[in-house]
């Protein structure tokens, strides 16, 4: 494709940046948000203390992530372009709405749903969506999956952490699975605060949230739906991981190693035997982005354990708007192929973008 040179959208490097882990999120969500971080009945902590900061902190950190959820126009399109982002694939911010009872989080995904799909139709070469479910009403869920890809135009669903303390692997939830595999969407598995069953020691030392509580939570999650088996009952299920993949790349060689061992001693009746290694779906289901890691070290390890064919670019706006990462990743000192892979042709090819406009 060729490279217009349009300030911003466009660069002098040979690639387009899209960045894949943008969130949003509604004002009149956010003010729901703030009264349920504050309900006294509330029996979340991860969720009081993530949102009962955000939502009320005069700190500039917390206003400008308010500002910058809120926004799906011209600040948004301005932070871009000084940035170079020539596309953004965004989210509804986590927990999304899977924190509420299921008629009210069936009701307000959909809600959201329209919100991002204007917005989208607005700026069609500036946006994708991504569609947001209520995983506590899994049939409900799974319309507005369809809804959100064939009449929204979204190109993948997100899924933000548990669901009311519950983890996906549980088979209540594998007919969202079954409808992502179905429509040929991957899913974005996004860090939510530990649950409440596991949240104490990381509070007590205000580790709970994208500072670590996020990632041991999400790493564990998606090696649940590993060791559950939903990828040898769904072998041609995506998923997407950021965060560098969650440190499961770092430990990859050993749960290859330990998860054999563990089956073949029969320390747990319940175990099951899968049709592969775990690298294996690591490597064939499972995508990752780098946000909020703007670090060669890890996407470079990221690279070489998964293939640069499934490593791609994200910024997490707004909660890490920081120019210089940007320049950090242009200027890492991988093959010029790969790079171009990481930052445009993966996402391309993932979230099936229309690349004659972006
Ligand atoms: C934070 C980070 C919050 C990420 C997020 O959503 C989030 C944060 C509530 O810094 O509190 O998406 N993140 O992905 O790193
Ligand atoms: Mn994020």
């Amino acid at each position: 494709m060729v490279n217009k040179d349009v300030p911003g959208r466009t660069n002098e490097r040979g690639y387009l940046r899209i960045a894949t882990e943008e969130a949003f999120a509604p004002a009149s969500l956010l003010d729901l948000y703030l009264k349920h971080a504050r309900d006294p009945g509330l029996d979340d902590p991860g969720f009081k203390s993530l949102w009962g900061f955000y939502a009320a902190s005069p700190s500039p950190r917390a206003r400008f992530i308010i500002e910058g959820l809120k926004d799906l126009g011209e600040k948004r399109l301005r932070d871009m372009d000084a940035t170079g982002i020539a596309h953004q694939v965004i989210a509804l911010t986590a927990p999304g709405v899977q924190v509420f009872e299921p008629a009210l989080a069936t009701r307000l995904a959909i809600d959201a749903n329209d919100m991002l799909a204007d917005a989208v139709k607005a700026h069609p070469t500036r946006y994708t969506g991504m569609v947001a479910i209520a995983p506590q009403d899994p049939a409900n869920a799974v319309k507005e999956m369809e809804r959100g890809i064939r009449k929204l135009g979204f190109k993948a669903v997100i899924l933000n952490g548990h669901t009311r303390g519950e983890y996906h692997d549980d088979p209540k939830f594998w007919s969202l699975f079954e409808a992502a595999e179905a429509l040929n969407v991957p899913i974005y598995l996004h860090p939510n605060a530990p649950p409440k069953q596991m949240i104490q020691p990381f509070l007590e030392a205000g580790l709970d949230g994208a500072v670590y509580g996020f990632g041991v939570d999400t790493g564990l999650h998606m090696l649940r739906i590993i060791c559950a088996g939903v990828f040898d009952r769904f072998p041609k299920l995506q998923f997407i991981i950021g965060h560098a993949g969650e440190a499961l790349p770092y430990w990859l060689y050993r749960l290859d190693y330990m998860h054999a061992a563990t089956l073949k001693s029969n320390r747990y009746p319940f175990m099951k035997q899968l049709s592969h290694p775990i690298s294996h779906y690591l490597r064939n289901n499972i995508y990752i982005t780098n946000s909020g890691v703007a670090w060669q070290p890890a996407i470079q390890f990221c690279q070489s354990v998964i293939g640069p064919e499934r490593v791609m670019y994200a910024m997490d706006y707004p909660y890490q708007y920081v120019p210089e990462e940007v320049r950090f990743c242009d200027e890492m000192t991988i093959p010029d192929e790969h790079k171009k892979m990481f930052f445009q042709t993966n996402a391309e090819r993932v979230f099936k973008l229309n690349t004659a406009t972006l």
